[in-house]
C-alpha cells in the first residue's frame, strides 16, 4: 500500500491527484502546518531529513521529492497511463515541465511569499519603513518581473498545445498545477491570460482533482 505523508494545504495535493487519476489506492498520513509560522511539524523530519511535504513510501522504499514521485508513481505503477511515449516530442516536453515545475516556476513564487512576509511580519515600528521599502524594490525590481516572464512564456505556450506536454493531459500538468495556483492566488495570474486561467479551470473540473480535494482537505491556494 502506498503511504503519502499529506501536509495540509501543499505541494503533496498534487500527489493525492496523481494517485486519484491512476485509480490507485493509498493511505494518507496527515501533517498539520505550525498555524503561525506554516511550517511542517517535526515529526515530518522522522520520514525525510527535510522534513518537508510530500514523501510517500511504497514497497520498502521512501520517496521524497514531488516530481521524483510523479515520475516513481507513474512508471511503477501508472502502467503507461500519463505519460507520452518515450522518444517523441511530448515526451521530452514533459520532462522540461516535470523539472521546471520546482525548478524554473517556483523559486520567484517563494521569494514573493518570503518578501510579503518580511514587508508585513513584526518588528519594531522605526524599522517597518525600511524592511517595506527593502521589500518592495526587491518585488518590483526582481521578483515580479521574473514571475510575469515565467506566466507569459506559459501562457504562450499553451497557445501551441491545450495540455503542457502535448495534445494529452499528462502527470506534467498535475507538476505544473501548484505554481500555477500559487501564482493565481499570490502573485498576479488573472484573466489577462486567458490561456492559464482555463488551464486552471480545466484541471479544477477533473473529477480525480475534486476526489484528491476531498481526501486532502481545505486547499486555500485555490482562493
Ligand atoms: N521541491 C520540493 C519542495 C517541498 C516543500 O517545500 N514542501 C513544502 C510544502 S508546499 C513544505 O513541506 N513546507 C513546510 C516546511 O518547509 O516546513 C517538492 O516539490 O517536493
Amino acid at each position: 500500500m502506498i503511504t503519502v505523508h499529506h501536509l495540509n494545504n501543499s505541494r503533496s495535493q498534487r500527489v493525492l491527484w496523481l494517485l486519484e487519476e491512476l485509480g490507485l489506492p493509498y493511505q494518507l498520513q496527515r501533517y498539520e502546518r505550525d498555524a503561525k509560522t506554516m511550517l511542517a511539524p517535526p515529526e515530518l523530519l522522522k520520514v525525510h531529513p527535510l522534513g518537508k511535504s510530500p514523501v510517500i513510501s511504497d514497497a520498502g522504499v521512501t520517496v521524497a521529492e514531488s516530481g521524483a514521485i510523479i515520475e516513481y508513481l507513474v512508471e511503477r505503477h501508472g502502467g503507461g497511463r500519463l505519460v507520452p511515449p518515450p522518444g517523441t516530442p511530448e515526451r521530452l516536453r514533459y520532462r522540461y515541465w516535470l523539472h521546471y515545475a520546482e525548478g524554473s516556476a517556483m523559486p520567484p513564487l517563494l521569494l514573493k511569499l518570503v518578501f510579503d512576509r518580511v514587508a508585513s511580519g513584526p518588528m519594531p515600528f522605526f524599522v517597518r519603513p525600511i524592511a517595506r521599502a527593502i521589500a518592495e524594490k526587491a518585488k518590483s525590481s526582481f521578483i515580479q518581473p521574473n514571475i510575469d516572464r515565467h506566466l507569459d512564456f506559459m501562457e504562450a505556450e499553451l497557445g501551441q498545445q491545450p495540455w503542457f506536454a502535448g495534445a494529452e493531459f499528462s502527470a506534467a500538468d498535475i507538476q505544473l498545477s501548484f505554481p500555477l495556483e500559487a501564482a493565481a492566488a499570490r502573485a498576479g495570474l488573472d484573466a489577462s491570460r486567458p490561456r492559464l486561467m482555463d488551464f486552471l479551470q480545466r484541471i479544477h473540473d477533473r473529477p480525480a482533482y475534486r476526489r484528491a480535494i476531498e481526501q486532502g482537505g481545505p486547499y486555500a491556494l485555490l482562493t
